[in-house]
């Protein structure tokens, strides 16, 4: 009998290949495909959140609880795509024009497809047209940006004006990194601020949740009824 809560201790305990194993053995025993993703992989990837949040684990624990949940995405990333279930919302990351640091912003893309989104990684060094360019190409619901230094932290500001004057301000902006805060984040008229990787998802559900009251996005999840849907 499939032990969903045994995939869920296997990604906070970092086991990647116990988490390969317990969700193949689920699968063929004919679990549905979006409780082993609920109920196992979100399941333990909120409990490395809520830990870290707590300062219980560190980022190298976030990082190998996050590789063991991508080795059971693998494995349930086609069959939650043939069986038409949708994912939270999209969001599309990535690091401001001069600057590379990517450790945060990796992590926060980690956690943010553990908590059930669809992730992009747009990159480090990105200028306002990468964005507009990953904007266009992954339709995100939500553009983040990250930022280490504060000599870069000011092109955010950039990127959310440029996608103001490009009249595609129904996206939401979410920014964070070391130098940020809630009051950078209201002087650039972002839509919020994440000071660690729990607290980005939180803000993106926040955030995507608006899109979905607002009709922008039609979410089953956020809507408050089951995750599967058709297209
Ligand atoms: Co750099 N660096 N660095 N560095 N580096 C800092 C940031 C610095 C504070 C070190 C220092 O002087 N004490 C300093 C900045 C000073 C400032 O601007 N005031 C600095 C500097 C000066 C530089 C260089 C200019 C050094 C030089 O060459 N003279 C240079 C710049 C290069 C460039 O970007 N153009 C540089 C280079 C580098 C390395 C390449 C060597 C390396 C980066 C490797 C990499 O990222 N692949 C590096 C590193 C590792 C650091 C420190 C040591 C660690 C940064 C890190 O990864 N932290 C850093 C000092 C420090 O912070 N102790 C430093 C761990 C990471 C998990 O935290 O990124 O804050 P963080 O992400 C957090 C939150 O901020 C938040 O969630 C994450 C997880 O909790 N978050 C978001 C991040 N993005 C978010 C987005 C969100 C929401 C939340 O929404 C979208």
């Amino acid at each position: 009998m499939a032990d969903l809560q045994k995939i869920a201790d296997s990604v906070i305990g970092g086991k990647a290949a116990d988490v390969k194993s317990l969700v193949t053995a689920a699968i063929s025993e004919g679990v549905p495909v979006e409780n082993i993703l609920k109920k196992g992989l979100i399941a333990g990837m909120d409990v490395v959140g809520t830990k870290f949040r707590a300062n219980e684990f560190y980022v190298p624990e976030v990082l190998i609880a996050a590789r063991a949940m991508h080795a059971g995405m693998d494995i349930l990333q086609p069959l939650l795509t043939k069986a038409g279930i949708k994912p939270l919302g999209k969001v599309a990351v990535g690091t401001v024009k001069g600057d590379l640091h990517d450790i945060g912003k990796n992590l926060v893309l980690m956690m943010a497809e553990g908590a059930g989104f669809e992730v992009h990684d747009i990159g480090v060094d990105q200028s306002l047209e990468k964005f507009m360019a990953a904007a266009d190409k992954c339709h995100p619901d939500i553009i983040g940006m990250s930022a280490l230094l504060t000599t870069t932290m000011t092109y955010m500001k950039t990127v959310i004006d440029g996608f103001q004057a490009a009249g595609r301000g129904d996206i939401k902006m979410a920014i964070g990194g070391a130098p940020i805060s809630q009051t950078f984040a209201d002087e650039i008229g972002a839509d919020g601020y994440g000071a660690n990787a729990s607290a980005a998802v939180d803000l993106f559900l926040r955030l995507a949740a608006e899109r979905n009251r607002n009709g922008d996005v039609q979410n089953p999840v956020l809507a408050g009824s089951a995750v599967s849907g058709e297209d």
